[in-house]
């Protein structure tokens, strides 16, 4: 029940206090029952405090003085104040109705709270999501006071006290003021509606159709309860790819038994739907978008949706893309499409946040990253108030590296919001160690240049750029119904670091996982600075050995697991779908020419960024393949040739690898065996996994360059088609169920 490692003195407790702090989180539960260590508790764990901090945080919590009022988000919010102190003081604290001794946290709106209201702070700061806490005297005595404008405004302000007792911050003298940069922070689930996940791989998925509307699973408020502890505040309940039921009656009052489990945290129900819905669902014979029938189907449609949920967030759409619906069929534009939804949803406050991941996969199209940006940049100032563009960081699809969406600032008349990937469809999957605050913070810090230097992503979207209100960020969720929450312990740091950084899009992606580290293992300096350091190198390690110096989308082409290097175009593999689209290899060299000489992409960013990617020399290496097509013999700036350097990249990518399993193996005794034992196990895969992308790529770059191995890069084992041979053919969250391949009767090379 009760791990030594999992407490942060790293095991020197006596059996006693083992056996207080067990009871007391029996009592207290955690995220659910309180099997400990099986990361289920995520980083909502409030294990036992020792020694002098626990001197300190006793004497500055000794009751909870709560507001009167007793709605749900009040009642969560004490519970979770209890919850948090009861498990970290080993003892419960006691409420009173007033201020009565030294150390008493007060919390609520000044609404519902005289004493709140007599202290006259300056809420209006904080907005309707933010809070303060400061230490103030209240009748005489020394006391904490959370304070919001909103009941969600004050969870949130008790979920970061709770946080700065988890992560060992004094608490007796404060003066925090806090409110999200971002309004709308949203995990996007790409669930189905029989239970599978679209690039899930963490079980299946958390939503139990089948169940609702009369059962609700306890797991639905656990995951309420993380969400509003990092402040997300917008789940889609379904897969982008949408299916039509979604908005049957059938359906709709399932959603909203969801949407009365989720909203005491602030967190509100959207819905992805298809464009033909009217014609699936409502047996039109048309979904254009300005045939009167179908506008007045919309309308009938969301007033029905609102009748079930009151409070509905709007909708997320996929048109014209992969072959979903859209506009386009009709002839008609992305913002005629987008419209006719936000009409719809307008007199209610609903938005919708319209994808601009659009684009075809006909053999003759444009280079398939420029295509949104041709699609959607003339449009701007064409799209109606309540949309807001949601555009994918890169502008292909969420490789491990690419360069930013042109896409971001280019359209200062619309609404655009950043969408993310947190389920590392294309990053390893669940068993990587992948960090990936460090991808999301590289992704917010790319200067657009788009209104001089310093128009970031970040300011882009969080409208300080531009004056945009509503703004927004989304990630597509990494949840299931593993007991883990997203199939490794690590996985769960991506969820905390996108939360994290929709609240705050300038904070650091290093101080961000270690609270993270902190808060889920233990706050002994020996274990948090070696695994913040592995947590950090962990995804330049990943683009090392699967897609260096720009490379990118070399996979496996269905399960996105693996390498495939040599996947080309044919009569099933549209051109950029394959790896060879992208690496343009040849006996001459590697690399896509997206100068004016080839694309031309470089000329949908800003003047200032546009030269710099365009100069073969002022290129940053790390995209170099992706804008430049160079010779083999090309050398950098480091004196190296191209494919020198892309050997080492492969190597030193292993070589991290390697590195962090070590690392980790010297780390069991601060870690429950559980969580140990499956990070220690999954690290192992990774490295297989290293393994076999390196010597797959290597063996693929050798057949078109025909150049030698310098004597540090150890040959592949295999000949190159073993390595095309060797195929995985199931792959959790793989859409169409059909395996890519059959794997070979012969002996597994990884
Ligand atoms: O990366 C691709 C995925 C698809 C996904 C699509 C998208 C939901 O492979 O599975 O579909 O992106 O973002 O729409």
């Amino acid at each position: 029940m009760f791990f030594r490692g999992s407490t942060e003195s790293g095991g020197r407790k006596s059996r006693a206090l083992q056996c207080i702090a067990a009871a007391a989180l029996l009592i207290v539960g955690g995220l659910g029952t309180a099997r400990a260590a099986d990361g289920h508790r995520l980083w909502l764990r409030y294990v036992p405090v020792h020694g002098r901090w626990l001197e300190r945080y006793r004497h500055a919590a000794t009751e909870l003085v709560p507001p009167g009022a007793r709605r749900p988000t009040v009642r969560d919010t004490q519970a979770e104040l209890e919850r948090g102190l009861a498990g970290m003081l080993g003892r419960a604290v006691p409420s009173a109705a007033h201020v009565t001794a030294g150390g008493a946290i007060l919390f609520g709106t000044p609404k519902d709270s005289a004493r709140i209201r007599s202290l006259r702070l300056d809420l209006a700061r904080v907005g309707s999501q933010g809070y303060l806490i400061r230490t103030l005297t209240v009748d005489g005595h020394r006391a904490t006071v959370i304070a919001g404008n909103t009941d969600i405004g004050v969870l949130y302000g008790a979920f970061r006290f709770l946080r700065l007792m988890q992560t060992r911050r004094p608490i007796s003298r404060l003066d925090i003021a806090s409110r999200p940069k971002i309004r709308f922070r949203v995990l996007d689930f790409w669930d189905n509606l029989d239970g599978t996940v679209e690039r899930g791989y963490a079980g299946s998925s958390i939503w139990k159709w089948g169940e609702l509307p009369q059962y609700l699973s306890p797991r639905y408020t656990e995951l309420a309860r993380a969400c509003a502890s990092i402040g997300i505040n917008g789940v889609v309940l379904n897969n982008v790819n949408a299916s039509p039921y979604i908005l049957t009656p059938l359906y709709l009052e399932k959603v909203a038994a969801l949407a009365g489990v989720l909203r005491p945290y602030g967190i509100r129900v959207y819905l992805s739907v298809p464009f033909s819905a009217p014609i699936t669902v409502g047996r039109l014979k048309t979904a254009d978008p300005l045939a009167p029938a179908v506008q007045a189907w919309w309308r009938k449609k969301v007033a029905e949706i609102y009748r079930y949920v009151p409070d509905f967030g709007g909708f997320l759409t996929k048109a014209d893309s992969e072959g979903e619906p859209g506009p386009e069929q009709y002839g008609r534009t992305q913002a005629q499409g987008a419209n006719v939804l936000a009409r719809a949803l307008a007199h209610y406050g609903g938005i919708v946040m319209w994808r601009t991941f659009v684009y075809s996969t006909n053999p003759h199209s444009e280079d398939r990253v420029m295509q949104a940006y041709d699609i959607f940049k003339p449009l701007d100032g064409k799209f109606d108030q309540n949309v807001i563009l949601q555009n994918k960081n890169g502008p292909l699809d969420f490789q491990p590296r690419e360069p930013f969406n042109p896409l971001f600032g280019a359209m200062p008349k619309s609404n655009e919001m950043l969408e993310l990937e947190i389920t590392k469809e294309y990053l390893g999957q669940q068993t990587s160690l992948v960090y990936l605050g460090t991808l999301f913070q590289g992704a917010l810090r790319a200067d657009t240049w788009q209104r001089g230097r310093g128009s970031t992503v970040a300011r882009v979207i969080d409208g300080s750029l531009y004056g945009e209100r509503d703004t927004g960020i989304a990630g597509v969720a990494n949840i299931g119904s593993d007991r883990n929450w997203c199939g490794s312990i690590f996985n769960q740091s991506n969820w905390y670091a996108f939360g994290r950084l929709a609240w705050n899009p300038y904070a650091s992606a290093r101080v961000i996982a270690a609270d993270w580290v902190r808060m889920t293992f233990t706050n002994n300096p020996a274990f948090v600075r070696p695994v913040v350091h592995m947590m950090m190198i962990s995804r330049e390690a990943v683009v090392d050995y699967m897609d260096p110096l720009g490379l990118a989308s070399q996979m496996e082409a269905g399960t996105h697991f693996g390498p495939g290097p040599w996947v080309h175009p044919g009569p099933h593999m549209p051109p950029d779908w394959s790896s060879t689209y992208y690496s343009r290899a040849n006996a001459a060299g590697i690399g896509f020419n997206r100068t004016a000489t080839g694309s031309d992409a470089v000329s949908q960013y800003a003047p200032h960024v546009a030269a710099k990617f365009a100069s073969l020399k002022r290129c940053p290496p790390k995209l170099l393949l992706w804008f430049h097509h160079v010779a083999w013999t090309y050398r950098l700036r480091t004196g190296r040739t191209v494919w020198d350097s892309l050997l080492r990249h492969y190597q030193r990518g292993l070589d991290t690898v390697a590195r962090m399993r070590k690392t980790w193996a010297g780390l069991a005794r601060y870690v429950d065996p559980q969580r140990f034992r499956l990070t220690a196990d999954f690290l192992t895969i990774q490295q297989h996994n290293a393994q076999w992308w390196r010597d797959a790529s290597i063996a693929y770059w050798e057949s078109i360059s025909h150049l030698p191995l310098p004597p540090a890069i150890a040959p592949p084992p295999f000949p190159l088609k073993a390595y095309e041979a060797f195929c995985i053919p199931y792959v959790a969250g793989t859409p169409g169920g059909k395996p890519p391949c059959a794997p070979d009767d012969g002996p597994v090379p990884y």
